[in-house]
Parts: C-alpha cells; sequence; structure tokens
C-alpha cells in the first residue's frame, strides 16, 4: 500500500438509504480507481477496534453503536494524493459545514451520520485497510 492509496467507509446511513451507487459513481467520476471493496456489516467489537483512537471522545459510544448498525461498504481507493483528493471530495465532517457539491453535503444526515468515512493520513490508510483486507486483495 503507497501513499497513493485511501481507506473509504459508505456508512450505514448512506448504505441504508440506497446511496451506494451513486457514491461510487462519485467517487470513480472523481477520478479514484476501486482497489478492495466488500459489504459488511461491523460487530460491535469491530467498530470499537476501528475506531479505538476516538476511545476518549465523548461521541465515541454513539458512534461505535452507529456504525455497528447496519451494513456498509469498505473500499481502498487509488490515486495520486489520495488521501486529501478523497477528503476534498467527502468534505468537512459535519454536513452542515460541508463545501456545496460534495458527498456529505449531498448525502450525509449529520455530524455523526455523515455518510462516508475517509482516512486522514497515509499511515492511517495503511492500517484501517489492513484492518479489512489481506495485502493480496487490495489491487
Ligand atoms: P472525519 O471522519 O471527518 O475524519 P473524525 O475522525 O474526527 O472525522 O471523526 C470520526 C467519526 O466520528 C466521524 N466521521 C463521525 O461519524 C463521528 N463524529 C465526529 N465528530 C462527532 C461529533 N461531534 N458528534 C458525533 N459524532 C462525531
Amino acid at each position: 500500500m503507497d501513499s497513493d492509496m485511501t481507506f473509504s467507509i459508505i456508512k450505514p446511513d448512506a448504505v441504508s438509504r440506497g446511496y451506494t451507487g451513486q457514491i461510487l459513481s462519485r467517487i470513480t467520476d472523481s477520478g479514484f480507481a476501486i482497489a478492495a471493496l466488500r459489504m459488511l456489516w461491523l460487530t460491535r467489537q469491530q467498530a470499537e477496534d476501528f475506531y479505538s483512537v476516538h476511545r476518549e471522545r465523548g461521541f465515541y459510544k454513539g458512534l461505535v453503536e452507529f456504525m455497528s448498525s447496519g451494513p456498509v461498504i469498505v473500499t481502498v481507493l487509488r490515486k495520486a494524493n489520495a488521501v486529501e483528493e478523497f477528503r476534498r471530495l467527502i468534505g468537512s465532517t459535519d454536513p452542515a459545514k460541508a463545501e456545496k457539491g460534495t458527498i456529505r453535503a449531498d448525502f450525509a444526515t449529520d455530524v455523526q451520520k455523515n455518510a462516508v468515512h475517509g482516512s486522514d493520513s497515509p499511515e492511517n490508510a495503511r492500517r484501517e485497510a489492513s484492518f479489512f483486507f489481506p495485502a493480496i486483495e487490495i489491487f
């Protein structure tokens, strides 16, 4: 996994509202190649482990509950400068503050149910991708 890759989750709110196809189209239309993709339903334990960096935050418990509330789509995406480019495409954490035309501005509900996750550094992209995919399944 190199610095031209990032990791993303289409979250339970967006999957359950039927936005998976539109969000994947936005992603590939923006020049990202899909290097790995899977649909799965996180257990509470997996959600706790994935978000363990936020353990001390007030929103942690609610976040774990939400992320394990329904199926998600996990993807590894490839593009030059992928982490930064993807965070630009999805917009601010709070959709009310997200720039017009971003995925969160168009598909998210609120700061928790914010439709998508995108890694915040190449190091975290590597860690998060390896949480779900063995290297042999990242193309
Ligand atoms: P981002 O996903 O934009 O990198 P983080 O890493 O600060 O944002 O937060 C991880 C996730 O935690 C967010 N995607 C969101 O679902 C949830 N979250 C962040 N801030 C809040 C908040 N103030 N209240 C509720 N949930 C939050």
